[in-house]
């Protein structure tokens, strides 16, 4: 006897209990040219059932083939848009190994983005339920302990070195004791570039010790803890365990890893087993992944490929731990259509509802701690404003080139952002600043870069 499972939910069903007991997915898919529009709902149940518990075919379905269960955990298409092609798709949580995120994104980001019938697919958001919520570490420190080791609550400031890769270990801990020391000496951290991990000319060790050797200096004499995020990221788990111990044992608060080209087992073990540091996400590689060109990345229109959303991404890194995270920003130089703003919120807040412009899902957390969002990418004093307005307060800022290409130097760039932050906590527009300060570092920044991204070529 063979059945054929309905993997389209009855109309107008919901699932039932869902913050306790479903993971639902956001889905929009774009089907080939040669496949007729009618078949969208049959494509729904396809993706439904090849990300649950079913595949192309009607299979056999005697007493022994499990098909009673794979009857009953089977995922369902519900709330569906036929117009502009999204679609939700339900799963019972038990359908997938609680604590177990590579194994959980096997199912809704497994095989369906090869099947030949999909022009693009995209996965929006996924709303994750309590039971699996309570069953990931999250971050050890959250908003709350980080503010805790930076000691106030103004937007948290910092600078990659650039050129990205070129200072020597000496020469890197020269520019933090700049830095650190530049306008009234509140500058907040100094973060190593994605790409410079151990390299021949500046060894992880020797940068850590050198670096960190001065933030000690700097708390002797201030009082003020510095921050430094410190590139841990190698393939191999052991290594980056060895250089987190590295770093706690040379006083140091943070580490810092990429995590998505090391990967969610990385993030999850790093998150278990680090001593003690909180967890800096940078995401390098993901536009890779998340990046999609067609104007139905807002959900209406076509799609031009596969990815899944950086905020599905995002979601994922709060559940597995980290405590800062790369979220993009508005007036970046990197692509952002709004989600900065909603990815911020998402993994800051406790409760998130769906965005009426993007196609989201929201999501409670039901106590899990915070992530602080970082905004970076082509950023300089001048859209400081708008970044905070933005995305928040609970911020963390990285102005690379915005400091280091300062017209008047490094010491002046620190001073500009300084002059940003304390503007926008006195609530004093920019313009208005400068017109008191005309000679101010902030107007030089501003006369330099305007108050706009500039794009890259
Ligand atoms: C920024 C940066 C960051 C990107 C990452 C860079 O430097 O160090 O890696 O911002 O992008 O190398 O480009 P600038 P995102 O401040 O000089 O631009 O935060 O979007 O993941
Ligand atoms: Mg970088």
């Amino acid at each position: 006897m063979a059945v054929q499972l309905n993997y389209l939910a009855p109309p107008g069903w919901t699932p039932p209990n869902a913050d306790e007991d479903y993971v639902i997915v956001l889905f929009k898919l774009e089907l080939m040219p040669e496949i007729p529009e009618d078949k969208f709902p049959e494509a729904a149940a396809s993706i439904a059932a090849e990300s649950s518990t079913g595949t192309w075919t009607v299979v056999e379905a005697g007493p022994d083939s499990g098909m009673d269960n794979a009857d009953f955990y089977k995922a369902l298409v519900y709330d569906i848009d036929s117009s502009n092609h999204l679609f939700k798709v339900a799963y019972k949580a038990e359908l997938f190994e609680l604590d177990n995120m590579s194994g959980f994104l096997a199912g809704p980001v497994g095989n369906v983005a090869g099947m030949k019938m999909l022009k693009g697919l995209r996965i929006c958001d996924i709303r994750f339920p309590k039971k699996i919520i309570e069953r990931f570490p999250g971050p050890a420190f959250g908003i709350e302990g980080v503010r805790k080791i930076v000691g106030h609550s103004m937007p948290i400031l910092g600078t990659v070195p650039k050129p990205k890769v070129g200072r020597t270990a000496q020469q890197q801990a020269l520019l933090a004791r700049r830095l650190w020391a530049a306008g009234d000496g509140s500058y907040d951290f100094i973060k190593d570039d994605e790409n410079l991990t151990s390299l021949p000319f500046n060894q992880f060790e020797e940068r850590t010790k050198a670096v960190l050797a001065v933030a000690k200096e700097v708390k002797n004499k201030t009082g003020q803890n510095k921050i430094y995020l410190c590139n841990i990221t190698h393939s191999d788990i052991d290594v980056m365990l060895e250089r987190a111990n590295l770093i706690k044992q040379e006083g140091g608060y943070f580490l810092m890893m990429d995590v998505v080209t090391t990967g969610f087992a990385a993030v999850h073990t790093i998150r278990k087993k680090n001593p003690g540091l909180a967890i800096h996400a940078h995401r390098a590689m993901h536009g890779f992944i998340t990046r999609e060109s067609g104007t139905g990345i807002t959900g209406k229109g076509p799609l031009q490929g596969f990815s899944v959303s950086m905020l599905t991404l995002a979601k994922i890194f709060r559940l597995l731990g980290v405590d800062s995270l790369h979220v993009g920003s508005p007036k970046s130089k990197m692509q952002d259509y709004g989600e900065s703003e909603i990815i911020a919120e998402t993994i800051s807040s406790d409760e998130i509802l769906p965005d009426p412009k993007l196609p989201t899902l929201g999501q409670k957390w039901f106590g899990l701690k915070p992530v602080f969002p970082t905004a970076s990418g082509g950023l300089h004093p001048g859209v400081m404003d708008t970044v905070v307005a933005k995305l928040g307060q609970d911020i963390f800022i990285q102005l690379g080139g915005g400091v280091l290409g300062h017209p008047q130097g490094v010491e002046k760039g620190v001073e500009a952002a300084l002059e940003a932050r304390q503007a926008i906590k006195n609530g004093i527009t920019f313009d208005q600043f400068i017109q008191q300060n005309p000679q101010s570092a902030l107007a030089v920044a501003i006369s330099h870069w305007g108050r706009e991204p500039r794009i890259v070529y």
